[in-house]
């Protein structure tokens, strides 16, 4: 029996929970890869020297796992997920079709790693949105020292995030500006080269996007408080890693200090001090790295309890694929 299959094993995330679960030290012999029909057949890297045949997600019979890591389309989840729990396997979902349903756990480990225990209601475990998991990995160890009231945040979201396609189109609208060629989108709705655009998403009634409401409302569903997310989510021409400025409003006092202090102990961040030689990160810094880097912390001085900071991590590892393997890894270790 392969223990673990990887559904979208040739896509972005797909092909970095292979990586991930190499790291973590799941055999390949446990690994079933699994993909659309046309990619059925390629064989994918398992970890520095091993390799493993993808295999067809349509014929595949998941009574031949006992777990399935979706990194996959809401529309791929939607098809698939149920189909794998009818056949007595535990979804671990990274795409937001389950996320939002009450008796579906959504969970960050360094979180809420507790609330894994209720996958038994429908054998599904959602992992979130990348924006919100880098933020609240950040955030949650603040609540330590005082309650969050409001949050205000602005991304800078890479092109990774919106897939391989996405990726591709940053590079060839760069290379085209270089040889006077007008850069086309199609993956975009602007230009993404030497551009911000300020649409992750769709666009919902309201003005805001999909995006922005996800980092709002899986805050608060994680969190299990009423935090107030004033997101604007703008996608950036930069391949991986999302950056992220937040303005924090607590509810009671909070130094600097005192934030430095439960951020550096706190599992999966890596802070910055303010004297620090270098100061803060860019995005190339935090490039395939499981932490969520935190630096320039300051005090908000224009709300009565404020603080600001500078948060980036990997989108496509702790913001997607290493959350589901440790998920993973939790359930293979604690439940099952
Ligand atoms: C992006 N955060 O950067 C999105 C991708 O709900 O999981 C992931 C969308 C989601 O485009």
């Amino acid at each position: 029996m392969s223990r673990i299959a990887v559904v979208g094993a040739t896509g972005n995330v797909g092909r970095l929970v292979l990586k991930v679960l190499s790291e973590r030290g799941f055999s390949a012999d446990g690994v079933v890869a699994l993909s659309s029909a046309e990619s059925a057949g390629k064989r994918l890297s398992y970890g520095e020297n091993s390799e493993i045949r993808c295999g067809s997600l349509d014929e595949y019979d998941f009574h031949g796992s006992e777990l399935a890591i979706f990194a996959t389309s809401d529309a791929v989840s939607e098809r698939y997920v149920g189909r794998a729990v009818q056949c007595g396997c535990v979804a671990i979902d990274s795409s937001s079709c389950y996320r939002m349903d009450d008796d579906v756990p959504l969970v960050i480990p360094e979180v809420n790693k507790g609330s894994i225990a209720s996958y038994t209601n429908r054998n599904i475990i959602a992992s979130p949105n990348c924006s919100t998991t880098q933020m609240l990995v950040a955030l949650n160890p603040l609540r330590a020292v005082a309650r969050i009231k409001r949050v205000v945040v602005s991304t800078y979201q890479s092109v990774s995030g919106a897939g391989r396609g996405a990726m591709s189109e940053l590079y060839d609208q760069t290379k085209a500006m270089f040889i006077n060629k007008k850069p086309e989108p199609s993956e975009f709705p602007r230009q993404i080269s030497f551009n911000c655009i300020p649409h992750v998403g769709e666009f919902l009634e309201d003005g805001s996007t999909t995006e922005e409401w996800k980092m709002s409302a899986e805050t608060k569903k994680i969190m299990e408080e009423d935090i107030k997310v004033a997101a604007t989510c703008v996608r950036v021409p930069v391949f991986v890693c999302h950056s992220q400025a937040l303005n924090i409003e607590f509810h009671s006092a909070i130094s600097v200090e005192e934030a430095y202090e439960v951020l550096s102990e706190a599992p999966g961040v890596l802070v910055l001090g303010n004297e620090s030689s270098m100061k803060y990160v860019t995005p190339i810094d935090c490039v395939d790295d499981d932490a969520v880097y935190i630096s320039r912390i300051r005090e908000d001085a224009t709300v009565p309890y404020g603080l600001s900071m500078w948060v980036i991590s990997d989108n496509l590892r702790k913001g997607a694929a290493s959350n589901l393997v440790q998920i993973a890894q939790i359930l293979v270790e604690e439940y099952l």
